[in-house]
Parts: structure tokens; C-alpha cells; sequence
């Protein structure tokens, strides 16, 4: 048994996050979480708003209110529709808390401490219109690298390259679209990222094997490129800001750059767990390794989109190896261990887009259809290999067929039957014979290979091995066919329906992580389960001969409705659609 702590990307703090954010980071995140605790792992399941930078400021400007209420208004917006999807957050936090200012503060100390930071004069683009600066978000204008004209001065969305707004041609304030701007300096802490490169080489080549060849080809291209020393303060008054110990106050009423805080908010909300829960210092045994005490070992996993991952290959390991050297001798920094990267879920080809209200947000999602639908989907779909593609034709017929009529169906048909003809209890007459065993043979092995592929976090593959188990209790179920020796041969129909609830009953365990409502409907209706389903280990001919005769047994309600075309057509003149 093993610790393992897992972090997904922190969703911004400016507005409904859409399918595509799901998808690439939460949503993966929950299903892992919740497959290493059926696991039997200690598991803590680490979330929260990314609260500062320029896009919590530019989306309170846009909403008319002051940055600290919107974020407020936000982060509960974010944490109901969060639990409306199920996820089983440990902790849902916020990278403005306490804590993670604390913590920021100290290990940007740490950093200074130990020599790897350095004040440098940049040039920075200043709004004379505005009469401020104008950082990252703040200013827009053509990518030098790809020509995409609406690139913003931090990254560009279009070719992922990290940008400094003075790179942008044509560039304009993201505020007013002035153009009124000039060059002027300003003081800034540099990270010296450029004196870690052989570690990070080191660290990554050590991990390439498991890592994913997205993951380590974005990592490696940063440092192929020549990995330049990163700016990690902004002239902004929204932010953690820099601590007058460093640098002798010369960087006074500066705040730290967003994406120096939001992965240290990962720290942050863990020791925001620890303290809510009375539990003092039980964050530091999640991320600092310590030699000689030997504490239970920790597995660090991280889930995010693409575009994520040079900050978490480069720029949050960097601050952690930096501030190594101030922690007490032989402790260190918890790096992560794997990570999980994925590629763009698309809506009919093109972008997600919430100014342009194209695709499906998380209260949208919800107000028509509950959350297992949108799960089983996204995973069954998950762009891991390569981009997908949202189209409401696509997941109703996903739906449809998977969720309705694969799994919803059998257990239906097999509980009904069973309602029907013995009484609502599980009938105990007759042995398993020949059918009994192929079934469990089979089974046996698809479930070693769901479990590979969850382990692995090869979560396409997982579901079509789990949708596979499911065809298989269909295609037993039909062999058995209860309903035609009901009527000669009472035995050999209960056999049918004994194994058949039995089957029931193993879909919920297996199902759990991913559609954890249905899972726990099965439950109710066959037999109570714990509030982490367990997964199912030990031989199958045990799991497969599980419930006592004699057992009552409930209908459960439908678990899946079909999906009409009539809504198809109402949700793309809802949502838009291809034209
Ligand atoms: N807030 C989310 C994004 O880029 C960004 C992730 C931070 S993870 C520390 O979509
Ligand atoms: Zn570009």
C-alpha cells in the first residue's frame, strides 16, 4: 500500500470551466482518486480556483466587481458545480488563501537564500492611456512565431509557446484596446531556471519511461530551446506579493507572478486540508521526503491539459529543487512522479469558445443530463493520443448504446426478472455449470487488463475494456436465456439470473470510479456498499458467487434514458452546433 497524492490543474477563477477543461484535468483526476482508494491506497485528491493574474482581474473588470468578491462569488460557483459532478475532492482550495501566501512567501525566500533569484530591469509595456503597466493578459497582439493575431502577452492559445508581451506585434491593451502604449522599466525577480537545466534533464530522462511521449516531448522541447530564466513577479496589486526581506524591499508592492503561486497552491491547499481538519502539520508528510525517518512512501501525480506541462516539467520543479537546500539536511521536496497530460476535446471541430458561448460548460451540462453521462462519455474519449471531438451525434449515440442499452438494460432486465419470478430474492436453486466458467475465465482476465489499463492511466482503453465486460454479461445473459426455462426448468433459469445479479453486482465495483451514481444505485438495489466501492480482487469464481441465496433484491430505477433526436436537435440550437 502506497500514499498516493494527486493534483489537477487548478481551474482559473474566471468563470464556468468547459467539457474540454473537464476532461483534460478534474475529471481524470476524480477517476484515478477514486480507483486508488477502491485500491485500498491512502489517497488525498488535491483541487482548487486559481485566483490571481491577470485573468481573475480582467474577468472581475468584465463583471463589475472588485477582484477579492468576484473570486469569493467564484470559488462557490466552482465548488458546487465540482460536487454536481461528483468529484471527490480531498480539498478544493483557493491560491489567494493564508496558506498558500505562506507558503509562496517562504519558499521565494528560500530561493533568494540560496542564490537563485536576481533582481533585473526589464522592459516592460506600459498603457499611457491606462497610466499602468500592462502585464501578460493585459496585452494582446500577433504571435511572432505562428502570425495568430489574437495571441495574449503571456502564451500563445494557438501554438502554446510561452510569450512575453513585449514579443507581440501589433500589440494593444486587453482593457481598452488602446494601442497608446510604450516600453518603460521596471524591477523584476528572475527564477535562474538556465542553472537547473542538467538536473531537469537528469530528473526527466529519469522518468521518460513512464511519463507519456507528450509529456516528455514538451518537456524536453524547453530545454532543447534553451530554457531561459523566468520573471516570476508582475506590476500588479492583486497577488502574493514579494516580501520585503528579499532583494532589500526592492521590489516592494509587487505580487508574485500567477503561475509562480498556482502550482505551489497544490502545497498551499493540502496544508489548507490540514488545517481545517485539526491536523497541524500533516500537509508536510504529503510533500517533503524525508531520508532518515523513512515515512510511508508517497506516489506524486499530476493531471493537466498540454499547455500545462512546461510549467509543471520546468518551472514548479525548479522552485523545489531550489528551495531544497533551506529545508532541514536530508529532507526534500516532493517532485511529482507522474504525470498525466492531455490533448483538446474539441466542440464540432473548433474551439471550445465561452465569448463566443460555443460548446458545453459545467452548469449547462448538468441543467441537462447528471453527471455520469458526461463522465463515461469524456472518458471513453478522452484526448490522450491525440485531439477529439465533441458532437452531440456522437455522445448520444455513445450514451445510447454504452450506458442505456449495454449496462442500463442488463440490469434492468436481470433485477426485473428476478422481481418477477422469484420473488424479489436471489434464488439459490441449481449449480454453475460449463457457460458459468468460460464467463468467469473471461472475466477474469478483462478485469486484469481494466485494472492495467486504469493503473496505467490508459483511460480510453480502460473503458473499452469496462464497456467489454459489460457486452460480456450480455452475451451470457442471452446464452442463459432464464426466461426460456422458466417455464421447464426452474433451476436452470435461476442459475441464469443468480450469475446475472451477481454480474450486477460486479458492474457497480467496476463502474464506481468512473460513474460513481449508478454505481452506488446498483449498490442500493443489490447489496449495501461502503462509501469507497472497493474493487474487486480475489477470484472471480468467488465475486461471481457473492450473494447469498435468498438475498432480497430492489428494481433499481432506470439507470440511463436514451437520448432523443428531438434533444439532439434542442441542444445544437442550444449550444451551437456545425453551422
Ligand atoms: N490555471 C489552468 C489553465 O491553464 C491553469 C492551471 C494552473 S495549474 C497550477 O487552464
Ligand atoms: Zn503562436
Amino acid at each position: 500500500m502506497t500514499r498516493v497524492l494527486i493534483t489537477s490543474a487548478l481551474p482559473y477563477i474566471n468563470g464556468v470551466k468547459h467539457l474540454g477543461n473537464l476532461v483534460g484535468s478534474m475529471l481524470p483526476a476524480d477517476v484515478y482518486a477514486r480507483f486508488m482508494r477502491a485500491r485500498g491506497h491512502e489517497t488525498l485528491y488535491i483541487c482548487a480556483t486559481d485566483e490571481h493574474g491577470t485573468p481573475a482581474e480582467l474577468a472581475a473588470l468584465e463583471a463589475g466587481q472588485d477582484v477579492a468578491t468576484y473570486c469569493a462569488e467564484q470559488h462557490e460557483i466552482q465548488k458546487r458545480l465540482g460536487a454536481g459532478f461528483d468529484f471527490s475532492w480531498d480539498h478544493f482550495g483557493r491560491s489567494s488563501s493564508q496558506q498558500n501566501r505562506e507558503i509562496t512567501q517562504g519558499l521565494a525566500r528560500a530561493l533568494w537564500q540560496n542564490g537563485h533569484l536576481e533582481v533585473r530591469v526589464t522592459r516592460q509595456v506600459y498603457s499611457n492611456a491606462e497610466k499602468r503597466f500592462l502585464p501578460d493578459r493585459y496585452v494582446i497582439g500577433t504571435c511572432p512565431y505562428c502570425g495568430y493575431e489574437r495571441a495574449r502577452g503571456d502564451q500563445c492559445e494557438n501554438c502554446t509557446r510561452v510569450l512575453d508581451p513585449t514579443d507581440l506585434k501589433n500589440a494593444r491593451s486587453a482593457l481598452s484596446g488602446s494601442s497608446d502604449i510604450e516600453i518603460r522599466d521596471s524591477a523584476h525577480l528572475f527564477l535562474k531556471q538556465s542553472t537547473f537545466v542538467p538536473r531537469l534533464r537528469e530528473w526527466i530522462d529519469g522518468h521518460a519511461a513512464g511519463w507519456s511521449p507528450l509529456v516528455t516531448s514538451i518537456a524536453r522541447k524547453w530545454l532543447d530551446e534553451g530554457l531561459q530564466d523566468r520573471g516570476i513577479t508582475r506590476d500588479l496589486e492583486w497577488g502574493v506579493p514579494v516580501p520585503d526581506d528579499i532583494a532589500g524591499g526592492k521590489l516592494k508592492g509587487k505580487v508574485f507572478y500567477v503561475w509562480f503561486d498556482a502550482p505551489i497552491e497544490y502545497i498551499g491547499a493540502t496544508k489548507e486540508w490540514s488545517d481545517q481538519n485539526g491536523t497541524g502539520d500533516l500537509w508536510r508528510d504529503w510533500w517533503t521526503e524525508r531520508e532518515t525517518t523513512a515515512p510511508k512512501y508517497v506516489r506524486y501525480v499530476e493531471f493537466m491539459g498540454k499547455d500545462n506541462v512546461p510549467f509543471h516539467t520546468v518551472g514548479f520543479p525548479c522552485t523545489l529543487f531550489g528551495a531544497n537546500e533551506s529545508l532541514p539536511e536530508g529532507q526534500k521536496w516532493k517532485v511529482v512522479d507522474q504525470i498525466k497530460g492531455f490533448n483538446w476535446l474539441n466542440y464540432y471541430g473548433g474551439k471550445f469558445s465561452t465569448s463566443g458561448k460555443r460548446g458545453v460548460f459545467m452548469d449547462a451540462a448538468l441543467e441537462i443530463l447528471p453527471a455520469d453521462y458526461w463522465r463515461y462519455y469524456l472518458m471513453a474519449n478522452a484526448p490522450e493520443g491525440a485531439d477529439t471531438n465533441f458532437t452531440w451525434e456522437h455522445f448520444a449515440s455513445v450514451v445510447n448504446k454504452d450506458l442505456a442499452d449495454v449496462l442500463g438494460n442488463f440490469v434492468n432486465r436481470v433485477t426485473k426478472f428476478c422481481a418477477a419470478r422469484f420473488d424479489g430474492k436471489v434464488p439459490g436453486e441449481g449449480e454453475y455449470g460449463e457457460d458459468e466458467e468460460v464467463l468467469i475465465t473471461e472475466l477474469g482476465l478483462r478485469i486484469a487488463q481494466y485494472t492495467d489499463f486504469m493503473e496505467a492511466m490508459e483511460f480510453r482503453k480502460a473503458l473499452s475494456e469496462l464497456r467489454a465486460i459489460w457486452v460480456a454479461g450480455n452475451e451470457y445473459l442471452t446464452k442463459a436465456g432464464p426466461w426460456t426455462h422458466i417455464k421447464t426448468d426452474r433451476a436452470r433459469a435461476a442459475v441464469g439470473v443468480r450469475m446475472g445479479l451477481n454480474l450486477v453486482h460486479l458492474f457497480g465495483h467496476l463502474a464506481w470510479p468512473v460513474i460513481p451514481h449508478a454505481a452506488r444505485l446498483i449498490h442500493q438495489a443489490i447489496q449495501p456498499a461502503p462509501e469507497i466501492i472497493p474493487w474487486p480482487d480475489g477470484a472471480m469464481v468467488d465475486f461471481l458467487d457473492q450473494l447469498d441465496a435468498d438475498q432480497p433484491i430492489a428494481v433499481p430505477p432506470v439507470l440511463f434514458a436514451k437520448i432523443t433526436d428531438e434533444q439532439i436537435a434542442e441542444w445544437k440550437a442550444r449550444f451551437g452546433g456545425e453551422d
